[in-house]
């Protein structure tokens, strides 16, 4: 057989991370060793997302915020990645970074605003380099790879981390951003939160491939596995992957292997298409339990300090709910305004008719 030109030849390889297993154990050599306030200051955020989380649920049933997209059991998988990023490195959110944005400094007050249906709530404190919710599907990939490579191009020691699920990874969107960071070797990291469901879509329906994590291959770029629920090997990939793009070295997909064990949004019913016995199998393998089980060994944590940690959110989400509920939220105009600088005809007539009805049915 005449040998293949070398160029040409494919010796692709994923490999799969795992620090903590779902017992607690510890794989000593992978372990980073984060100091102690490191580690505790995910276990809080990991708790206080989750926190956040109920609440929001809680809020929106009962009619005091809009469509909501809950992030229980993806904790470790964001708060791990987020916590690997330097101040200057940019977040390229989807929908459901509740966790990310808590991370990187958002004020839970804005975040209800938001979910609360104000466009106040999506202001970007400023001098924070995190980008805004995406909701449609995988179109911030592209935009992470713009800001990377723009980065690049003008020096910057920055990097940029795009969030996205397993659905994403069928739009054209992810692929084009996949090819561009490949080709140009822009210091992004594309971190897949693989939680099997793309709304009712599961993931076997949504990809012939074998691993997400694989598809990096063919753009010429490292693809990892990590074990999504284990906070400390998804901090390790992410930050691998973090200082590779610092260096220089191009971009990575990381496919964090997790489970949403929530609804969809709260527009969704789960119990139409996936069994209770799938659900309850994730629960075991629940990320806040593990690494509550590390830091407990670690002789980092104890029940005073959950109590204390509990305690102190508690207060917090509520007094953000207070803040976010005393804003006036209510311009119903807005829908309207901002996309041209001049209004035109049909949309005032819109707005005109909407404010009518507004006005009858008060
Ligand atoms: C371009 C586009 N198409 C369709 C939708 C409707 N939609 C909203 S979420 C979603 C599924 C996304 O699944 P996945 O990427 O796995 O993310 P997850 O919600 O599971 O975090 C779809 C199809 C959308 N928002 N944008
Ligand atoms: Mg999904």
């Amino acid at each position: 057989m005449i040998p293949l030109p070398v160029e040409t030849v494919f010796e692709g390889k994923v490999r799969y991370m795992q620090i903590i297993d779902k017992d607690g154990n510890t794989d000593e050599n992978l372990d980073p060793k984060l100091s102690k306030e490191m580690l505790r200051r995910m276990y809080i955020m990991m708790l206080v997302t989750r926190m956040f989380d109920d609440k929001a649920l809680k809020l929106q049933r009962q009619g005091r915020v809009y469509t909501y997209p809950p992030c229980l059991g993806q904790e470790a998988a964001q708060i791990g990645s987020i916590a690997a990023l330097e101040e200057a490195d940019w977040m390229f959110p989807s929908y459901r970074e509740h966790g990310c944005y808590l991370w990187r400094g958002a004020e839970m007050k804005w975040m209800l605003a938001y979910l609360m249906g104000s466009e106040l709530g999506m202001k970007i404190p400023e001098g924070k380099n995190n980008f805004l919710v995406a909701i449609p599907i995988a179109t911030q990939t592209l935009h992470a790879v713009g800001a990377a490579w723009a980065a690049k191009i003008l020096g910057h020691k920055v990097a940029s981390i795009v969030y996205f699920g397993d659905g994403a990874t069928s739009e054209g969107d992810f692929h084009e951003a996949m090819n561009f960071a490949g080709v140009f070797k822009t210091p992004t990291v594309f971190f897949n939160q693989n939680n099997q469901w793309a709304i009712s879509v599961p993931r076997k329906k949504q990809t012939a491939s074998q691993t997400i994590a694989q598809k990096a291959l063919a753009y010429g770029f490292e693809g990892v596995q990590v074990d999504g629920n284990d906070v400390l090997a998804v901090y390790r990939a992410t930050k691998e992957a973090i200082d590779k793009a610092h260096r220089g070295e191009g971009p990575t997909l990381i496919e964090a292997i997790t489970y949403r064990r929530s609804m969809h949004t709260t527009a969704d019913d789960p119990t139409k298409y996936r069994d209770a016995a799938e659900v309850k199998s994730w629960e075991e393998k629940d990320p806040i339990k593990r690494f509550k089980i590390y830091l407990e060994r670690n002789g980092y944590w104890s029940d005073e300090l959950e109590q204390k940690t509990v305690e102190r959110a508690t207060s917090e989400i509520e007094k953000a709910i207070e803040e976010a509920e005393a804003l006036k939220l209510d311009n119903p105009e807005d829908l309207f305004m901002y996309t041209y600088s001049k209004m035109p005809p049909h949309l005032v007539e819109q707005m005109n008719e909407l404010m009518e009805y507004l006005k009858e049915k008060q």
